[in-house]
């Protein structure tokens, strides 16, 4: 399988995250992403490519303006203002607040953006994330081409991110552009199956009005879990798109027996609804040891969860989510790749 991934991700490496009142250092930080490529070498999976270029034609057409505005100049906005840390904006518009005014002021505006204040904006950002955008639509063209699969080493990830919000680590919708993009040059029906252990907010938020993209999300329950506020299994899409989304949030503790019954059941929807092409999520924080997750996978579990998306039979391009059991990552994503290609 070939793989796509751009050095470039270490351009993000921000030095706080708000968690539990302090800033401490991110969990999604760089080494997460080499661990993956030092493991798919090992591996044996050494066709790697630099993706080249991010393609801001099918960027623009499906991520607000403003929005992409906002994320391109945010630090250099933050500078002026003579604001001294990261980009961490201190509100966020909440319940009968204003929605459709952005701000002038940067601390309101990335505000305004804003999904989630655990993630912060440096000066390298923009240019990672759209490296990781890069790197999925290199990897849906190597597939639109004629390979069966293909792996995007996404960094920073990409499923919390909507139209116009960031959050959550995410800054640009990697898996939604590919599906997208797959749309753009024919295939009549995509899926996104988002198996991270957090749901896919972005992804089922972009896709959420319309009857020809899939998303299936098997997550930790929002009572319990980020992104806390979406991904309930009552949510099943919306006027054309009723149906066409599905949602699986799992308790605390769940273990492989339950969450391979849940991914099961996506596939089995994937494939009655009659994808012709799928998109994966690819997040291994499901594992057990997983520092800010409560599922219990264990890492050979990985490579029967990638057997079993591959009985879709579908082109499929792989999208890094999430995984912050730093070591662990490497193993489990590089686990579900090998156990799709029945290795
Ligand atoms: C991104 B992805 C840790 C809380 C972290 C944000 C989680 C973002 C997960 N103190 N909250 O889906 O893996
Ligand atoms: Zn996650």
């Amino acid at each position: 399988m070939k793989v796509f991934f751009s050095e470039d991700h270490r351009l993000h490496f921000p030095q706080a995250e708000l968690s539990g009142g302090q800033f401490v250092t991110p969990y999604e930080r760089p080494s997460r992403a080499e661990y993956v490529y030092q493991r798919l070498k090992q591996q044996g999976l050494r066709d790697i490519a630099d993706p080249g270029a991010c393609d801001m034609g099918p960027v623009r057409a499906m991520m607000d303006p403003g929005f992409l505005a906002f994320l391109e100049t945010a630090w250099d906005q933050w500078k002026a203002a003579g604001c001294a840390g990261e980009v961490i904006p201190a509100a966020i518009p909440a319940r009968r607040m204003q929605m459709a005014r952005p701000p002038r002021n940067i601390d309101g505006l990335a505000g305004y953006y804003c999904l989630a204040q655990e993630t912060a904006i440096t000066g390298g950002t923009w240019g990672a994330a759209l490296s990781s955008m890069a790197s999925a639509q290199a990897a849906q063209r190597h597939v639109a081409a004629g390979a069966r699969a293909a792996f995007a080493l996404c960094r920073p990830p990409g499923h919390h991110a909507t139209a116009d919000m960031y959050g959550g680590y995410c800054f640009l919708n990697n898996a939604a552009v590919v599906a997208q993009m797959f749309r753009d040059q024919g295939a009549g029906r995509v899926a996104v199956l988002d198996i991270d252990f957090h749901h896919g907010n972005g992804t089922q938020d972009i896709f959420y009005g319309r009857g020809d993209v899939f998303f299936a999300s098997v997550h930790g329950a929002p009572e319990d879990a980020f992104p806390y506020f979406l991904g309930f299994a009552d949510e099943t899409g919306a006027g054309a798109g009723e149906g066409a989304t599905a949602n699986y949030p799992l308790p605390p503790g769940t273990g492989y027996d339950r969450w391979s019954a849940a991914l099961d059941d996506a596939i089995a929807r994937i494939r009655a609804w009659g994808a012709e092409a799928l998109v994966v999520s690819l997040g291994v924080d499901a594992y057990k040891d997983d520092p800010i997750s409560f599922f219990r996978l264990d890492s050979p579990d990985f490579a029967d969860a990638g057997r079993r998306i591959e009985t879709l039979g579908l082109p499929t391009v792989f999208c890094m989510e999430g995984g912050y059991a730093i070591e662990a990552v490497g193993i489990n994503t590089v686990n579900v790749l090998e156990g799709f290609l029945g290795a």
